[in-house]
């Protein structure tokens, strides 16, 4: 299988070592309009065939697949591209700016008969994984409660500047991965109400999130995102998870426990991810799930099964975060079929 990284950036060097990791997978070019960064991966990962230009490296051809490592505002061009040059594309999450563009993209690649996969990563972090593949064999029976927590104090900004600056922050870039967590446990959503706060003064969007969201299958559940919480131990990037069963509950708690207790029994387990080689704490959590959602695209290739995090299915993803956008702005409830 021979990938075509395009973006060349912060994220995408977690994407390059992934693809490294991948039997039978192997990344044949590169491409960024960054000069220095081009060349700084070209060296670091031994990939000379080199691109400026998105359109001179699809004119070239020669891969099957596109991994688009760029940030939003150039991913529908670069959807519609690989789709008019007929090869598969993971395009990394937030998919896209508007719905419009969201949908007009999965057309696109759906026309040409090819896969479309959002890097959509944090429902594979192994101790997601676990408390997912747990409450899917129905350890605690029916869930009808939720919350999924995400708060921090990182500095997200320091590797990510231009998270800074956008209208949109928290809800756009890391609320969606918590979202799509709810999602991958509870399944998708009727109707969602949130609220937003910008605590930090130096950053232009909201820092805060609370959602509320009630599932087509009768869950509800709480999406709770913070950049603004400064606790000890800091918990990045922890997605920490309380559910509620019918038979017994689970928690996913602090350092990777997961407890699951049913009838009078009390489970706990350590999930911690594995430190990958190539790794550092505390991002190797973020960076095994990459390894693993690409590892899942090969694997739905090979098998002809369509990848969980397709663009279709992503559309719903994207459509809670549209949501909660006009929810929080308008002071009520959105119901999904307005989006
Ligand atoms: P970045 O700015 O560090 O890197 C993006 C690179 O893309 C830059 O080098 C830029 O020159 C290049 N680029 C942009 N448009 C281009 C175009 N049209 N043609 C060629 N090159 C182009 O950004 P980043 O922090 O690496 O983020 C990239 C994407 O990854 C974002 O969408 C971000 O939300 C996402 N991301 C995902 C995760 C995750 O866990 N899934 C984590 C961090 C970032
Ligand atoms: O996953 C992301 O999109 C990152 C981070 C975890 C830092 O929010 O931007």
């Amino acid at each position: 299988m021979r990938i075509a990284l395009i973006g060349c950036g912060f994220f995408a060097q977690n994407q390059l070592h992934g693809w490294q990791g991948i039997d039978g997978a192997e990344v044949v070019a590169l491409c960024d309009r960054d000069a220095d960064r081009l060349a700084a991966s070209s060296d670091a990962f031994g990939v000379a065939r080199t691109y400026a230009d998105a359109e001179a490296l699809f004119r070239d051809g020669g891969f099957d697949v596109v991994d688009i490592a760029t940030t939003v505002a150039s991913h529908r061009p670069l959807v519609k591209l690989a789709a008019r040059h007929g090869v598969h594309v993971i395009c990394q999450k937030p998919f896209a700016l508007t719905m419009a563009d969201a949908r007009a993209m999965v057309a696109a690649v759906e026309a040409s008969g090819k896969l479309l996969m959002v890097h959509e990563n944090f429902r594979w972090q192994s101790p997601v994984r676990a408390a997912i593949d747990a409450l899917r064999s129905g350890a605690i029976g029916e869930p009808f409660f939720g919350r999924v927590s995400f708060r921090s104090g990182y500095d997200v900004f320091s590797g990510q500047p231009y998270l800074a600056e956008g209208e949109r922050f928290i809800i756009e870039d890391l609320g969606i991965h918590i979202l799509d967590i709810a999602r991958a446990l509870f399944g998708d959503v009727a109707r969602i109400t949130a609220t937003t706060r910008r605590i930090n003064p130096k950053i232009r969007g909201e820092d805060v999130a609370t959602m509320l969201l009630a599932h087509t299958g009768g869950v509800t559940s709480v999406v709770d995102c913070s950049y603004a919480t400064r606790r000890v131990p800091e918990t990045f990037p922890e997605s920490l998870l309380e559910i509620d069963g019918t038979e017994g509950t689970l928690r996913l708690d602090t350092g990777y426990r997961l407890t699951i207790q049913r009838g009078g029994q009390t489970d706990v387990r350590d999930v911690s991810p594995p430190l990958l080689p190539w790794a550092s704490k505390p991002w190797h959590n973020i960076q095994e799930s990459v390894q693993l959602i690409q590892q899942h695209f090969v694997d739905c290739l090979r098998e002809g099964r369509v990848p969980e995090t397709s663009g279709q299915d992503n559309l719903q993803t994207f459509g809670l975060v549209e949501a909660a956008y006009l929810s929080a702005r308008e002071g009520r409830t959105v119901g999904m079929d307005e989006i």
